[in-house]
């Protein structure tokens, strides 16, 4: 698909060019042929109903077209970010631990390899312009409660259905203070240590930013926007903030835990928001599949390497992206600053 620039890269004059009959208004014909200018006829005809939502989210009138009022308070930011969005690589948790330590996802014997993502990272790191590269770790203190090491160090609460004597690795118990329930996996990532670096083979980028998880005692911290009871969350969104950030771009381990939690955070945030699924690597292959339902369900995009440098290119466009992004405008336009999505 080629893109003409100039024309999209100012939003002036937009309306008038698509506005076919010159009736000053945009109608969803109008607006369809608009879309297939943008994403590409390939891309409109595999999300028809897709592009209907959108039209339908900003004609917040509902009167069937979009006139100068919704054209200048939401579509031309609608436009602006679609044809020039600001992406940020968000790599999840490439660690020792995860990948050859105390919890290697090979040796959780259901066929993954979280060596296998190292390479393909690298390669978008080599090859794309990032407008910012963020690496997550986790980083827990000796004692924390998602350690099963530690069971014997809090009471559990007497709704857990699983007691300390009969619990294994990977059991979810119920701990009674903090009341929470956790799952309890073996001693890893902890503070300092090799287990808890960064592979050694994962190039760091000049100008990226590492973000620490997950260190307090007390509470797990899945998502790298904020711990599991949804406190410490401005480390992240600060960064994002910092460089206007519209689109994340996610990948790493384990796709299934904290992938998945930082994923789903991120589009309830509003980012526009794609997982790059031939890097990451998970725990289980059931629990994958979820993941990837309950992140489309929640109007993220799985997709991969090829595709991914497609987008940050400015090659190819995503209608599921721009849906996102409707949506995030038309809530923050209604004053709904939190949707919440379903998990
Ligand atoms: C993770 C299991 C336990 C992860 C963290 O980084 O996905 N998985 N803690």
């Amino acid at each position: 698909m080629t893109i003409d620039k100039e024309l999209w890269s100012e939003p002036e004059g937009l309306l008038e060019k698509f506005d076919a009959n010159k009736d000053g208004l945009i109608d969803f014909d109008e607006f369809r042929t608009m879309c297939v200018d943008l994403f590409g006829n390939e891309e409109v005809e595999k999300h028809e109903y897709r592009v209907r939502d959108i039209f339908d989210i900003l004609d917040s009138d509902e009167d069937g077209t979009l006139n100068q009022e919704e054209w200048e308070r939401c579509c031309k930011e609608w436009t602006s970010v679609v044809v020039n969005p600001v992406n940020v690589f968000l790599i999840v948790d490439v660690q020792n631990d995860f990948i050859e330590g105390t919890l290697a996802l090979r040796d959780c014997g259901k066929g993954q390899d979280g060596a296998e993502v190292v390479a393909p990272i690298n390669r978008l790191l080599a090859e794309l312009r990032w407008d910012k590269v963020v690496y997550s770790l986790d980083w827990h203190p000796e004692n924390h409660i998602g350690f099963y090491e530690n069971l014997g160090l809090r009471e559990l609460h007497a709704e857990s259905k699983i007691g300390k004597q009969e619990a294994k690795p990977f059991d979810t118990v119920v701990f009674l203070d903090p009341h929470l329930e956790q799952r309890l996996w073996p001693k890893h990532c902890v503070i300092d240590s090799w287990g808890a670096q960064l592979h050694k083979d994962l190039v760091i980028v000049p100008g990226s930013d590492q973000l620490r998880k997950g260190k307090h005692p007390n509470m797990e911290a899945y998502s790298v926007f904020a711990d599991n009871n949804r406190e410490n969350s401005r480390e992240l969104l600060n960064i994002l903030e910092g460089v206007g950030a519209t689109d994340l771009y996610v990948c790493g381990l384990a796709y299934d835990v904290c992938v998945r939690a930082t994923c789903l955070d991120g589009l309830r945030q509003g980012y526009r928001l794609a997982v790059i699924e031939d890097c990451c690597r998970g725990v289980d292959p059931a629990d994958i599949q979820e993941t990837r339902r309950t992140i489309e369900d929640n109007g993220g995009l799985l997709t991969d390497s090829e595709n991914t440098r497609r987008l940050v290119e400015g090659q190819n466009r995503s209608i599921v992206m721009a849906l996102q992004l409707a949506k995030s405008l038309g809530s923050k336009i209604l004053g709904d600053k939190n949707p919440e999505g379903d998990e």
